[in-house]
């Protein structure tokens, strides 16, 4: 009988906190010979891979050792922690000098399809681009994981790219810090731009706009009455709005959508000190309008860098977040302290019979928090 293992990454002390498990083969002769023969199946490597091999590997642009140095910045092992910050500590000098766009927009705006278009773009250009998806909902849907590989098939075959697909946010946890590190990593890789793309829900676009550059919303056609409907919180948010899929029959429209939008954003706060936000028409399926985005970004970028608003908000989101892994790291060790984790079902029972009040509650379980673990 195969026995089922823990992954690689799964903290061993810990092994509840990961539910996959990696199923061994079956150990049949026939299939033993058979890779035996195949020499083109080979055996994986599954070795611990030493810190300074992680660093000359980023540095190298070593596509395959980015992947690894992503994993372990995504592990939630205590152990894969400490060797992740170590490498990101060495790699940091290395970093900062790329530009970071941010793309969001409801599931079906074509975030993906454009990113395949516009990283060809910049990959034509002589550019080397990263693409990291971040997915808030696939824990619970499954995900676009597969969606997105296939859909951006064509430039995970350029050399001068890199696809990340999304970590299962929900699954893993952090993925604040899990993203941000991923962007450090691939900037010590020498890739020129980074697209992150995330599904428009609510919450995920100011996660977002806190990491990146430049950030953009990817909408559809529609009457202007809808537009009223949008949340003007996340226009706010945006460096520019993209009308997308302007083509065909739906050009005209996306034409008005963009007037319309125009007329919204003339009211509205910007999202960038000194930048008009402004609507603009695209299609990845013709590219028509691709290359006038990357020239907005550029001029973006001169302008932001000229007034000093670009160094600003990289410094504002350094200093978020540290505040942001603050507060997980506190949430994490909180809920993960044995003896929290055996007071709290009998406090959250009192709490719901009213036999306590929640902020007596609260102080028992941050006293008991406070014991050391081994003195309980
Ligand atoms: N006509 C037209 N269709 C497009 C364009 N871009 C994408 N599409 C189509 O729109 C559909 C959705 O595209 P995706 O790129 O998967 O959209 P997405 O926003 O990444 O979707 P999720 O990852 O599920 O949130 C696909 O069927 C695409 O072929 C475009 O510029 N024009
Ligand atoms: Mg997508």
């Amino acid at each position: 009988m195969a026995t089922d293992q823990k992954p690689e990454w799964s903290d061993p002390s810990n092994p509840d906190l990961c539910s996959s498990v990696v199923r061994k083969g079956e150990e049949h002769e026939v299939q033993a010979t058979f890779l035996q023969k195949n020499t083109r199946f080979k055996k994986r490597n599954t070795q611990e891979i030493s810190v300074e091999e992680l660093y000359s590997g980023v540095l190298n642009r070593n596509r395959s050792i980015l992947a690894r140095a992503i994993t372990l910045v995504e592990s939630n092992a205590d152990h894969h922690f400490q060797k992740a910050q170590e490498l990101l500590q060495k790699l940091m000098p290395s970093t900062g000098n790329s530009i970071r766009i941010g793309i969001t927009g409801v599931p079906g705006a074509g975030k993906s399809t454009f990113i395949e278009a516009f990283g060809e773009y910049l990959c034509s250009l002589g550019l080397k681009v990263a693409v990291l998806a971040i997915d808030p909902s696939s824990s619970i849907s499954g995900g676009s994981i597969l969606g997105d590989k296939t859909r951006m098939e064509q430039l995970s075959r350029n050399s001068r790219a890199f696809i990340r697909p999304s970590p299962s946010a929900g699954k893993l946890g952090g993925v604040h810090r899990k993203t941000r590190e991923s962007i450090i990593l691939c900037e010590a890789a020498g890739f020129d731009v980074i697209l992150i793309e995330t599904v428009g829900v609510g919450q995920s676009e100011v996660i977002i706009r806190d990491m990146v550059d430049f950030f953009m919303l990817l909408v559809l056609t529609g009457a202007g009455d809808e537009l009223q409907g949008m949340k003007k919180g996340i226009m706010e948010l945006a460096d520019a709005i993209i009308v997308h899929k302007a083509d065909g029959e739906n050009k005209p429209k996306a034409e008005k959508t963009r007037n319309d939008y125009n007329r919204i954003l003339h009211f509205l706060q910007p999202a960038t000190k000194g930048w008009m936000t402004k609507a603009h028409t695209c299609s990845s399926l013709t590219l028509e309008g691709i290359s006038g985005i990357w020239d907005m970004i550029q001029t973006f970028e001169q302008k932001g860098k000229d007034s000093g608003v670009f160094a600003e908000r990289r410094k504002i989101q350094s200093r978020e977040w540290l505040y942001a892994l603050i507060s997980d790291q506190l949430h994490y060790h909180f809920y993960h302290h044995q003896g929290v984790k055996n007071l709290l079902p009998k406090i959250e029972n009192e709490v719901i019979a009213g036999e306590k009040t929640v902020a007596s509650a609260v102080e028992s379980l941050l006293k008991r928090f406070f014991i050391k673990e081994g003195n309980l």
